[in-house]
């Protein structure tokens, strides 16, 4: 479900490996995120619709957009 502007929300990591989630716009720089463990918690911005990961940088999505992107399949980082 995509994320409405003003909404607080954070990125929990369901994944086997650690990422690092940044937005776009640059209004947020989460860190690395542990495999198990959530980020912090933004508020998401007018602007702040997309986000790529900086350790896997095929990693991309959206958190407000109509249409959530989903990251591409990639057997070796266990998310396919
Ligand atoms: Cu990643």
């Amino acid at each position: 479900m995509p994320a409405s502007v003003g909404q607080t929300v954070a990125f929990r990591n369901d994944d086997a490996t650690p990422h690092h989630i940044v937005l776009d716009d640059g209004s947020a720089d989460l860190g690395n995120i542990a495999p198990g463990a959530a980020s912090r918690r933004f508020t998401v911005g007018a602007g702040s619709g997309t986000f790529h990961c900086t350790l896997h940088p095929t990693m991309v999505g959206s958190i407000n957009g109509p249409v959530p992107v989903a990251p591409p399949c990639d057997p070796g980082y266990g998310y396919c």
